[in-house]
């Protein structure tokens, strides 16, 4: 049977993933192309893309560099198994990798995700404490608004209520910290907030609780954007690593959404000045083209698995599709593009301008906290009574029927846009979203 590709596909087998089906099969949002800065939606519209896809096309879409190095090793090698084999692209992509973090962490695990990413990373810090005989040392800890991804460790040490609610008792043995947004102090903050870094404090108040020796890891997004763009308070990720030392537990730093040049360095860690023990990241590193994610260890961590003898697997964890090689050569294309473009240091270029300009929404209609870091920006309005999310979401419609793409979460417009965007496009975001939010008024 043969289908008229021209129309409007059949939507009934396909379930959406964070997507309410019933209304978007309604009156569907198709995406057939994309360049550069702009995606084409089914009717020919180009759209501008304030988000990057979904914070991951960080050099923009459709880069040649990227595009060519999928279709030549497509064709060279479509896939080498992982587990006791190995290919160059994978160890290639590894040393480029560990050239761009923080000093200390310089070995990499492949994963095909963030959720996967983050899966890996605690099961490697219980692991690791076992290993040097800590055994005891099995919770976990991660913070209130936090978002990991949406496996079972994931939304077990996240904090999105809708994402955890609907899926039972989840991992046992897990604690938060509370979140850092602090309206009432922090309010139209320019970049980092000078207020809250004793919210760190909470990790010590929980250490009282359980005790050090139970603890393996604290998990937290250097600057969490799924659940609204929140901003590290000066001072607070400092103050959380220092009490990780002190006792022992491995910190982890979530930058599936900060790696990459988001935050005007190839890491958050670099813009805070605050490394981790280990750092998950996904999305940017093959610029959203092909899925991959990927956990750094620090080298301590690594050396003590590699113990026992040799023929025997040191770290019993891995996917099928670990650094596979379509994900890598695409990887290496996508680091290609960032350096030759300059972009993971290019949001430092632009950050001031973007701010100047997201903060000029100030004053309008429902908007009541506007936040910035590097090219991440988040504007909250006040929910509609009874209606949380809904007034967001409206404008989000707007938007697109504008031909701009935003991102809501929560009450939260944010923005997050390629890292190669231009002044004009600022310009134009902006003046988009202040249209939208005076029409919702
Ligand atoms: N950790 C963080 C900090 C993330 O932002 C993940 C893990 C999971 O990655 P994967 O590749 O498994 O989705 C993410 C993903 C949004 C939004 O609208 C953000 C994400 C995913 C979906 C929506 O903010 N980030
Ligand atoms: N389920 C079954 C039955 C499998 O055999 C495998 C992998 O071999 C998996 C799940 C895990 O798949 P992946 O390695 O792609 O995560």
């Amino acid at each position: 049977m043969s289908r008229n590709m021209d129309a409007t596909p059949a939507m009934d087998a396909y379930w959406m993933p964070f997507t309410a089906n019933r209304q978007f099969k309604k009156s569907p949002r198709l995406l057939t192309g994309a360049d550069g800065m702009y995606f084409t939606d089914d009717k020919g519209r180009q759209i501008l893309d304030g988000i990057a896809g979904l914070w991951c096309v960080n050099a923009g879409h459709n880069r040649p560099r990227i595009v060519e190095a999928i279709q030549k090793q497509a064709a060279e090698l479509d896939f080498a198994p992982p587990f006791q084999m190995g290919h160059p692209k994978a160890f290639e992509l590894a040393e480029r990798l560990v050239e761009l973090t923080p000093a200390g962490l310089n070995k990499v695990f492949y994963t095909n995700s963030g959720s996967e990413a983050v899966e890996t990373a605690l099961k490697m810090a219980i692991a690791y404490h076992r290993v040097r005989g800590e055994g005891a040392r099995t919770r976990l800890i991660g913070r209130e608004r936090g978002y990991h991804g949406v496996n079972f460790g994931g939304i077990s040490v996240g904090g999105m209520v809708g994402n955890r609610k609907m899926f039972g008792t989840l991992l046992s043995g897990v604690d938060h910290i509370r979140h850092t947004h602090d309206p009432a102090r922090n309010a139209y903050s320019v970049g980092q907030p000078a207020y809250g870094a004793e919210f760190a404090n909470d990790l010590e108040n929980i250490i009282n609780l359980h005790d050090a020796s139970t603890i393996a890891a604290v998990i937290v997004e250097p600057v969490a954007g799924s659940t609204g763009v929140l901003i590290p308070p000066v001072g607070y990720l400092q103050r959380l690593s220092v009490i990780c030392d002190k006792h022992g537990i491995l910190l982890i730093f979530d930058e599936v959404i900060t790696g990459f040049g988001r935050t005007g360095n190839p890491f958050a860690a670099q813009t805070f000045g605050v490394t981790p023990d280990l750092m998950t990241v996904a999305k940017g590193l093959t610029n959203g083209s092909v899925p991959m994610g990927a956990v750094f260890a620090k080298q301590g961590i690594y050396d003590t698995f590699m113990h026992g003898p040799e023929h025997v697997i040191e770290l019993f964890h891995g996917y099928t599709y670990s650094g596979h090689p379509l994900a890598c050569a695409a990887a290496l294309g996508a680091l290609d593009t960032y350096a030759e473009d300059g972009l993971l240091t290019r949001a430092t270029e632009m950050q001031g301008y973007f701010a100047e300009a997201l903060h000029s929404l100030k004053g309008l209609p429902n908007v009541i906290d506007i936040r910035n870091i590097g090219l991440i920006g988040g504007v909250e309005l006040s929910p509609l009574p009874g209606e949380p999310a809904k007034r967001a979401f409206s404008i989000f419609l707007d938007c697109w029927e504008q031909g701009l793409l935003v991102r809501t979460t929560g009450d939260t417009v944010a923005l997050s846009p390629p890292l190669i965007i231009e002044r004009s496009h600022i310009d134009r975001i902006i003046e988009t979203l202040r249209g939208a939010l005076l029409r919702a008024a």
